[in-house]
């Protein structure tokens, strides 16, 4: 009898018409060999991996997509609910068997003269029981490879799908990189994702943000758990004593490096779970465990340097797994190494831009893409917490939620408990980035940075996410930051990255009950001198601007969070409803 397997495979096989048929194991010598092939391959018009400096970057390789093919693009991703309603108004939707019907057109035949790479592979640690089990198929080495990093990839998750039918199955073709025909359609119901037209990571890498947040998203409503945008970190104390934390931040607001800190306070250290997706599961204790589904960064790399990430530098350069991708940077011809801005001061003078031309330094264009990005295994991290493969995952104490505003949102405050919480995250708003094509710096709401992510209609995951903090014990402590407020001559008040441990210091002092509060409309500051600005040079006025409520920018505030969730209708909880007319009254409104 054939498997389920199986027969997806053979399935795919009849639609695609593949020349070729390659079923990936996993291992470093298939790694070597197909790194070898896509130096020699073109598609779309462009050698697939060029060989890096290895004394620079070991088993470093560089990849350069279609311009056309930079970002996720959201206006093309559908979420194909049986109803309208259950993919929300945060959600493109179509109804699945004309979604179906579309992609089907689209990929008949896409495959012709190609090779199906089969890609079986686990997201999480396959000992998990938190761990899930999906295959993949591409015709794009390039995405084969970029899975390897991010995932485990090979027989693990062969032996654990078995005859079983309870697997993710993702079609994924790169098509003719036609933006006109470029479409990423979730099936929730089916645990089915089909990709064409792009090769760019979030739409082609389907167990990152396809699988792992839009579908897991809808899995964890069904089975009771949550599947976030989020970091996991373990940050250890002079006592040595590690305390765990959640933190969802919108694209590029500092994310990686956050995941990646080294604390600029003396006996404070950094562990490193994840930096992007996080599972998260009420353990047998009745406690709130977080796993990072995923075994790689595919990380934005402008602003990435010595000064602002050491450790993502340290990574990059470290030798433990192959290979090391870097996608649409710049490369400096001098010496074969990546480039890109933020890596070094200096421009060097014979650089190549991400789009393959010589780079005039006095070009007001950056060279590398704005999104341009590494994929690098999570192995070769020097600061990989030694919990990182543990099944249980880490009990979480504190969850962080921030987003990129140049005013109104304080530095830091924390939400009065676990209903608080969650509306504090339902209101975040966030400037726009480059991680998704679209207008650059408006301010979006964005609740639980997970918009783009959430594969269910925001209301019922708002009910979820109420639900959980009923079953779990200790709920964690919720706060919200922002470390991008600029003042009136549009400067940083807060130095941001290594000096963030301050606030992380407070957090733990407050998990412990060892610092107070003061109460606000919005929830509760640091008591005065509770937060260590010990060799800091920061004006106390400055910090008083930090950690207030601007009551005229709450009030405009209001207003865009009442427009947002007007567009959810009666979903909206009620309990989050009394929270914000709970605001309203504070603020005289
Ligand atoms: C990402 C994103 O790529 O959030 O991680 O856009
Ligand atoms: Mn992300």
């Amino acid at each position: 009898m054939i498997t389920p397997m199986e027969l997806f495979i053979k399935k795919m096989q009849d639609l695609l018409q593949p020349g070729k048929v390659y079923r990936m194991d996993g291992s470093q010598e298939e790694a070597e060999r197909l790194t070898n092939l896509a130096q020699e391959s073109e598609v779309d018009g462009r050698i697939v991996l060029k060989k890096l400096n290895a004394q620079e970057y070991p088993n470093s390789y560089y990849h350069r997509s279609n311009p056309n093919d930079v970002a996720r693009t959201e206006h093309l991703t559908f979420v194909c609910t049986p109803t309208k309603e259950q993919a929300g108004p945060n959600n493109n939707w179509l109804e699945p068997g004309a979604a179906k019907e579309k992609m089907m057109r689209l990929l008949k035949d896409a495959m012709k003269g190609r090779t199906m790479y089969v890609i079986p592979f686990v997201m999480g640690t396959p000992q998990s029981r938190y761990a899930k089990n999906c295959v993949q198929v591409t015709d794009s080495v390039y995405v084969a490879l970029s899975m390897r990093v991010m995932s485990r990839v090979g027989k693990q998750a062969v032996e654990r799908i078995g005859n079983s039918s309870d697997f993710f199955r993702g079609v994924h073709s790169i098509g003719d990189v036609n933006p006109d025909r470029r479409f990423i359609m979730h099936f929730p119901q089916e645990n089915l994702v089909m990709s064409f037209g792009s090769g760019y990571g979030g739409n082609a890498l389907l167990g990152k943000k396809c699988y792992s947040l839009r579908i897991g998203s809808y899995l964890g409503y069904q089975e009771g758990w949550l599947a976030e945008h989020m970091i996991i970190i373990g940050v250890q104390a002079p006592d040595g004593k590690v305390t765990y934390f959640l933190g969802a931040f919108p694209s590029a607001c500092g994310k990686t490096n956050l995941a990646l800190l080294e604390p600029v306070l003396k006996g404070y250290k950094v562990w490193t779970m994840g930096d992007d997706i996080a599972w998260v599961n009420v353990g047998e204790d009745g406690q709130l465990y977080a796993i990072n589904p995923e075994a790689g960064f595919f990380g934005v790399a402008p602003g990435t340097g010595a000064n602002t990430n050491p450790v993502m530098m340290k990574t990059l350069k470290n030798d433990k797994f192959f290979p090391t991708l870097f996608t649409n940077t710049a490369v400096d011809n001098s010496n074969n190494t990546p480039w890109w801005e933020g890596v070094s001061k200096e421009v060097p003078s014979d650089l190549t831009d991400w789009q393959g031309q010589k780079y005039d330094k006095n070009s007001s264009k950056p060279a590398a893409h704005p999104n341009s990005r590494f994929t690098v295994s999570i192995y070769n991290c020097p600061t990989l917490s030694s919990e990182y493969d543990n099944p249980r995952g880490v009990p979480i104490s504190g969850i962080i939620f921030g987003g990129r505003r140049r005013s109104t949102i304080p530095l830091v405050y924390e939400a009065k408990n676990w209903n608080a919480g969650v509306f504090t995250a339902s209101i975040i708003g966030s400037e726009t980035t480059a991680a998704s094509t679209g207008q650059v710096g408006a301010v979006r709401r964005d609740p639980m940075a997970m918009l783009p992510f959430c594969g269910y209609n925001m209301g019922d995951y708002f009910r979820h996410w109420l639900d959980m903090g009923k079953k779990v014990k200790n709920p964690p402590k919720i706060f919200m930051v922002n470390w991008f407020r600029k003042d009136e001559d549009g400067k940083f008040m807060w130095p941001g990255f290594r000096d963030n441990s301050r606030i992380i210091k407070w957090m733990i002092d407050r998990v412990e009950g060892k610092a107070g509060v003061v109460e606000s409309e919005i929830g509760l500051f640091p008591e005065d001198n509770a937060i260590d600005l010990n060799g800091l040079d920061i004006k106390k006025e400055t910090m008083a601007k930090l950690l207030r409520v601007d009551k005229e920018d709450w009030k405009k505030e209001i207003v865009m969070i009442e427009e947002f969730y007007a567009k959810f209708g009666d979903k909206i909880p009620k309990e989050l409803n009394n929270c914000l007319a709970e605001l309203k009254n504070k603020l005289g409104m």
